[in-house]
Order: C-alpha cells, then structure tokens, then sequence
C-alpha cells in the first residue's frame, strides 16, 4: 500500500517504509519535500526548527505561543481544497495537489518579524503567489487580493471560545501579491507544515508583520475594494492593513525599534521592511509611512 500525503508524495518513497511507519505513528502525515533551488536572503543564522515549529500564534488554536502545537490534535490538514474566485478570468474550488502541482517547491531562507516583537530566520518551501494567481486569469478591475483561513469550530477551540472574529482574513494589494518575494509556503526545513505552522498552504510575506501570514488558506479572492483583515477589524488602533515593518512607527504596546531573534539574548534593531526595502520600499512610494503600518 502507497500512503500518499496531501502533496502526492508517497513517503515510502523516500523512507524505508518501516522508519515511515514508525515515524507516522507520531508525526501523522509529515513528509521531506523535494526543493528544486534555494534563495537565502540573510546571512543571519536559522532559527532552530523546535523553536519555529513551538512558538507560534494561531489563534484558531489559542492565545498562548504553544497553543496550536498542544491543541491541533483533532485538525485534519488532508484532504483540503482552495477556491480562488472573484475578479478572474478561471475562478474555480481545486485540490491542493492540484494547486501545488505546476509549481516546483523553493527553498527560501528569510528573516521574519512578529508585531510582538519578536523575529526568526525560517527556511521556507515555497513557490511565489504570483506563479498561482497568474492560472487564474484576474482581471484588470482586480486590485487587492483576499485570503481566507480555514473555520472549523469542532477541531478548533479558539474558534469555538470566538476569540477573534474569525475565519481569518488578510490583505494584499496586487503589486504585492504579485512581488516575486511573496510566496505560498507549504513546508519548512524540508518538511510539510505542520498544523501549528499553518498546514497544509500559508502565506510568507517577509517584510511585513507577521500577521499578514495567514494560515491553513481555503479561499483566495480578487476584490476591487482593500479588504479588512481579522486584526484590523479587532483592534484598528493596533493593527493596519499594509503592515510594514517599520522601526519609526511603535504600536500602543510595543516600540518597533528593536526586535529580539528566538534563541539569541541581546535585542537587534529592527529594519524599515525588515530588511527587504531595496527590494520593496519602490512600491510605497510617495505614502505616508504612518499608513505604511
Ligand atoms: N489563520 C491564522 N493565521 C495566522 C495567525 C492566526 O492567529 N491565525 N497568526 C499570525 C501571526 S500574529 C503570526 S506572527 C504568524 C506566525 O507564523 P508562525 O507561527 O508560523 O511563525 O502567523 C500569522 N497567521
Ligand atoms: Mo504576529
């Protein structure tokens, strides 16, 4: 027998099925990922793989950083689909094989900045967002795009105690979307997601906060109008919509002037678009940096 995980790759073709088995025992579906070129855009070291994969924010699962890690057991990330509609040429509900298939995944080592302050290095296997918008044909009156994370009240008991109005949403204006940066994720260190990382697809938007990297995708949209995303809508006075790491501009509860990177014990400053502005700060030209938060 195959055992095939939601990206078509059968396990028992990479590992001697005994070790597969043992391992599934634990790990339910996680699975090495072929890569096919890497893009490393810090020198700074990795962040270790049990900090990325133990602290994380996924309210759907809790408040607290080790919430979704203890409390995803029920969450089922296979099988999973992902509708794009809206203003597009080829709307349509696929399977995400089929979502995944024409994109060969990339390694991408990038530095990442949580509005709480704190950062890592993660190397994400991924593809840009760009590449799967393009199949579906969007129109020219499509101006923001929309993306909607998965709401299951019975496998999720932060969606259940309604502690943000979910299902989460996020935002991205198209030349953003579109920016070669941008990428969807569905593993890291060479392994599928796991569910506290945002199983089975998530965004990576490596210069802004990282709540603009919703996860566990099921719908992504082109909208004409800036969409509102779940943390602007809870707290409007905290969070905005463009998000951009910015070291001038400090939230009511934190300065964003410094950062502390998991695992190491002085504080770093932190850098306008988290260090990706040569590459980024182009398409804010002429805004107010005040609205660039
Ligand atoms: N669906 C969903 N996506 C989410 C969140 C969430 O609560 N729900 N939290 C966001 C926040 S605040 C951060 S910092 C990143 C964290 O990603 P990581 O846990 O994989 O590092 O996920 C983002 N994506
Ligand atoms: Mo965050």
């Amino acid at each position: 027998m195959l055992i095939k995980n939601a990206l078509g790759i059968s396990s028992s073709e990479i590992t001697p099925r005994s070790t597969y088995m043992r391992r599934r025992d634990f790990l339910a579906a996680l699975v090495t990922l072929p890569t096919v070129s890497r893009m490393v855009t810090t020198t700074d070291a990795l962040t270790p793989k049990a900090a990325v994969t133990s602290y994380t924010n996924f309210y759907e699962f809790g408040s607290n950083k080790g919430d979704a890690s203890r409390n995803s057991g029920a969450f089922k990330a296979a099988p999973w689909n992902v509708t794009v509609d809206g203003l597009c040429g080829k709307p349509g509900t696929y399977a995400l094989e089929d979502i995944l298939k024409p994109h060969p995944l990339e390694e991408r080592v990038y530095r990442m900045r949580c509005v709480e302050g704190w950062s890592m290095v993660i190397p994400w296997d991924g593809f840009p967002l760009a590449n799967l918008l393009k199949r579906f044909d969007p129109s020219a009156k499509a101006k923001f795009v929309e993306f909607t994370s998965v709401e299951r009240p019975s496998e999720m008991p932060g969606v259940r105690r309604g502690i943000l109005p979910f299902p989460y949403r996020e935002g991205l204006r198209m030349d953003e979307a579109m920016h070669p940066l941008t990428i969807l994720a569905a593993g890291l260190y060479g392994e599928t997601l796991l569910t506290q990382n945002g199983a089975p697809l998530r965004l990576v938007v490596p210069w802004k906060y990282g709540f603009k990297g919703i996860k566990s995708i099921v719908r992504i949209r082109f909208v004409e109008r800036q969409p509102v995303n779940t943390w602007q809508d809870a707290n409007p006075v905290y969070y905005g919509f463009y998000a951009n790491v910015n070291p001038e501009v400090p939230t009511p509860s934190y300065s964003q002037a410094t950062e502390r990177r998991l695992g190491e014990f002085f504080m770093r400053h932190t850098l306008p678009f988290n260090g990706y502005g040569d590459q980024v700060a182009s398409m804010y030209a002429g805004m107010d940096p005040k609205r660039l938060f």
